[in-house]
């Protein structure tokens, strides 16, 4: 890879190791990097997995679980051995608490903003009303809140909320403000899969960090552009750098989201063993995949079983990412090949096994029924990210379908060798076809993003449910969506 393709695909500052580090300050209040970093190498497998907790509601009634959140700075601890990072955080976490919604039942959160700065709190995969969306626009100021209101209609499914505010999403979920958000149901209990303490989150994040323990965005006008994408060279699981997990000798679930800003990963055992595709972003498959490695871009989701009992007990396997690997993958980079590693420490029962057939998929996205076919080309027109050559504006509406109808839309992507995971709000869809490499056998689910490669187009088939209002489609690069690759839609 040349230069040029290293600015391409946002690599620059881990390239560029040996360049100093530029004037920075601890405190998050001066988040801005003028400069590369190259952070502290930071020791695999030292630190235990933490699992974000789940957050309790403070009142529940007939149909509703209330919760409070507030967004706020927090000290915590995440490199070994270096100060407390300052991070902004839902309720002094990071990631932000889980939260779990039963199907059927309401959750109404009221989110704080005890933040300096403007937020916006998205539930990425939410079947919610508009006003509940958290659509860039519709921010709460600081010093205030607001009430989002989540209707118990999402099946099982592995959603998550984080911060969506207009031209500052990637600074804020970069800085924390991202949680997971799990879906649960009774179809899904009688389902026999691994539960309880062997149903475990994992969220992965790359960002930098300075010698003194600071976290560190760049700034807007830094030497490498920002809207290219931010790239760390820490790999957090959880919050946790390279971390180490103890599992008995059993079935597990892994819960993946990629909730980095611009990395795409390649997963893979460093034993080979497969993962078990369970489920994708907006809810199980009708049955399970086994996959060698799978590839998750920014806000992907996954569900995957691993089954540890054929290693015996001081067995160590680790994840690792393998992008990089394969010809023509660009985001191989030396700091960010370990992701974590399973120990093997104990025997254990298992009641668990994956069953043949899952859950069904919905029957009403139905292509033929499509009343609208719409395209959606992603590209790069005078140094400026667009959609079918438009940055994002305000008041500019892109598209108006109708509520109760199904469409096929098409994502091109425009050329010039950039990667864009493309992200519809309010809807999930049903991947129909991909040019060039197809649709992996783990993309055949419900999915709210999917990752266009280079000269890649994808088409896909959605229903407009439930919700009439205003929501967006954008490239969940948060870089370049931040920089304007974003339309508004309305739904009617
Ligand atoms: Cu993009």
């Amino acid at each position: 890879m040349d230069r040029r393709d290293l600015i391409r695909f946002g690599l620059l500052a881990g390239a560029a190791a040996a360049v100093p580090v530029g004037r920075a300050s601890a405190s998050v209040s001066e988040w801005f990097l003028e400069q590369p970093v190259d952070s502290p190498r930071v020791a695999s497998f030292t630190v235990p997995l933490r699992i974000p907790p789940v957050l309790q509601p403070t009142r529940s009634d007939a149909t509703t679980d209330y919760y409070e959140i507030t967004q706020r700075e927090a000290s915590v601890q995440i490199i070994p051995g270096l100060r407390p990072t300052p991070v902004w955080t839902y309720n002094g976490v990071v990631p932000g608490p889980t939260i779990v919604q039963r199907q059927g039942r309401d959750v109404r959160v009221r989110q704080h903003n005890a933040l300096k700065v403007p937020v916006s709190t998205h539930l990425h995969g939410g079947d919610v009303p508009a006003t509940s969306d958290g659509h860039p626009l519709d921010l709460i100021q600081p010093g205030k809140y607001k009430d989002y209101y989540y209707p118990g209609l999402h099946a099982p499914a592995q959603l998550w909320y984080h911060d969506h505010s207009i031209h500052d999403t990637g600074r804020n979920v970069y800085l924390g403000l991202a949680g997971n958000y799990l879906v649960t149901s009774d179809a899904e209990d009688l389902l026999p899969l691994p539960k309880g303490q062997f149903d475990v989150p994992l969220t992965v994040q790359d960002k930098f960090f300075l010698a003194d323990g600071s976290i560190v965005y760049p700034r807007h006008d830094a030497l490498r552009p920002l809207d290219q994408g931010v790239f760390g060279d820490v790999i957090l699981v959880n919050g946790t750098p390279k971390p180490f997990f103890r599992v008995a000798r059993r079935k597990y679930r892994f819960r993946f989201l990629n909730g980095s800003n611009a990395r795409v990963y390649r997963f893979k055992l460093s034993t080979g063993e497969p993962f078990t595709v369970v489920q994708t972003e907006g809810g199980f498959l009708p049955h399970p995949v086994s996959v060698p490695d799978f590839e998750l871009a920014s806000s992907e989701r996954l569900s995957v079983v691993v089954d540890f009992s054929r290693y015996p007990v001081g067995s160590k396997i680790v994840l690792r990412n393998v992008m990089g690997d394969v010809p023509g993958d660009p985001f191989g980079e030396d700091k960010t090949r370990e992701v974590m590693r399973f120990d093997v420490v104990s025997d254990a029962a298992d009641p668990s096994r994956v069953p043949a057939d899952l859950l069904p998929l919905p029957e009403d996205i139905r292509p033929e029924e499509s009343v609208a076919t719409r395209t959606f080309e992603f590209a790069r027109n005078g140094g400026q990210w667009t959609i079918n050559h438009k940055p994002y504006e305000e008041r500019r509406i892109d598209a108006f379908p109708k509520l109760n109808t199904v469409e096929i839309w098409r994502f091109v992507n425009g050329g010039g060798g950039w990667w864009h995971p493309i992200h519809v709000h309010l809807v999930e869809f049903l991947a129909l076809s991909r040019t060039g490499r197809g649709l992996q056998p783990y993309e055949r689910g419900l999915k709210d993003t999917l990752l266009l490669r280079s000269n890649e187009t994808v088409t896909v088939a959605m229903r407009w449910n439930h919700f009439k209002g205003l929501y967006v489609l954008h490239c969940h690069n948060v870089e370049h969506e931040d920089f304007d690759m974003m339309a508004n839609i309305q739904v009617v």
